[in-house]
């Protein structure tokens, strides 16, 4: 080897040496973690790897209701029907929510400490052998999302495409075709999306932008904007992806997919809805990794204040802080948002592919 290539040869050891330091350095597997478990964007999961999402969540609908689920009655709600499915119990556990873990300072740490229970239950009771995907919207879909890949009609693995008024929006085509639900009332899945859901008006405040673009909130460019902004301060990181007049990417995302989705206390009838959380807890961790003043940061308040949305769109009344607890209805136990931080660590023990 002449000096040269010797040098060169140096050289490339030496910067992987550095890139596989600074890999350790950015994302350590934590105590308490024997490995870490990868969540994939819905495409990268390949046909087996939807197959076996689809597959889970069909069992878990077929699986009978949970006797010990107990509601904390955060939220007024209809009883609880002991003829309902598992999968049914999962969602009562969000309407049990709704009041507490959405615009409040409670909502990002709660919906991770959801999906990551929800994933154990698939894995433990229909041994689903992957995680739970997302998906991720700023990979062209955005531009538009009704005709996006993922809403594919293949009866194994598709999510479904739109229906229309002739079904009355229930989704008759996919994988999850027919599949029934429980609350509020038995149906099936419904979807109707539309890019102006703004032009209705569904909380006690009006929208301030009735002809705003919903996917305008689903660009690569707002997705990396989100990330670097608001160092340090997590209420305005939250007040913005809910966002001014409840505007921003997470209701945006929400109204414009319609029918289970668009409802804040029943939305994971729809199996999409923790795709969309995925994201949107990807899009937490990777604020949180962004800068060291993230990844502790916590805020906003206990309690949701809807007619002051304004003044307290992150949540009204106490603060909401490290020591702030998550429940979860008995579907999992009860958490404090400190153990929720870490995804690398902890009980939690995952990261995202990309
Ligand atoms: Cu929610």
């Amino acid at each position: 080897m002449s000096p040269m290539a010797i040098m060169m040869h140096t050289f490339r050891l030496l910067a992987l040496a550095s890139c596989l330091v600074s890999a350790a350095v950015a994302h350590p597997v934590n105590s308490g973690c024997k490995s870490l478990a990868i969540r994939k964007e819905w495409r990268a999961l390949g046909y087996e790897g939807q197959k076996a999402y689809v597959d889970a969540i069909k069992c878990l609908s077929a699986l009978p209701h949970d006797p010990s689920l107990s509601p904390t009655g955060a939220t007024p709600l209809q009883p609880l029907d002991a003829n309902s499915s598992r999968y049914d119990d999962v969602v009562y556990t969000h309407m049990d929510a709704t009041n507490s873990a959405h615009f409040t300072g409670r909502f990002f740490a709660w919906h991770r400490h959801f999906l990551h229970t929800v994933e154990g239950i698939l894995r433990d009771k229909c041994q689903y052998g992957g995680h739970i995907p997302y998906w991720d919207w700023t990979l062209g879909d955005y531009a538009d999302i009704k005709h996006s890949s993922i809403f594919s009609t293949d009866p194994v693995v598709g999510l479904g495409t739109f229906p229309d008024a002739s079904t009355n929006f229930t989704v008759v085509d996919g994988a999850f075709a027919n599949l029934t639900r429980r609350y509020p009332d038995p149906h099936h899945v419904q979807r109707n999306y539309t890019i102006h859901p703004f032009e209705t008006q569904i909380f006690p405040f009006s929208f301030n932008l009735p002809y705003k673009d919903a996917n305008d909130t689903q660009t690569l460019d707002e997705w990396n904007k989100i990330i670097t902004s608001f160092v340090g301060n997590y209420t305005a990181f939250q007040e913005y992806v809910d966002g001014v007049r409840a505007e921003g990417l997470h209701n945006a995302a929400h109204l414009s997919l319609g029918g289970d989705m668009a409802n804040v206390a029943h939305s994971p009838n729809d199996p999409l809805f923790f795709l969309l959380h995925g994201q949107l807890d990807r899009l937490w961790a990777k604020w949180q990794e962004h800068d060291p003043a993230n990844f502790h940061s916590i805020g906003g308040g206990e309690v949701q204040d809807l007619s002051d949305f304004d003044a307290f769109p992150a949540g009204n009344g106490t603060r909401v802080t490290k020591d702030t607890i998550i429940y979860l209805s008995n579907l999992g136990p009860d958490v404090k948002i400190e153990t929720l931080f870490d995804i690398r660590g902890g009980n939690l023990c995952y990261e995202y592919a990309t």
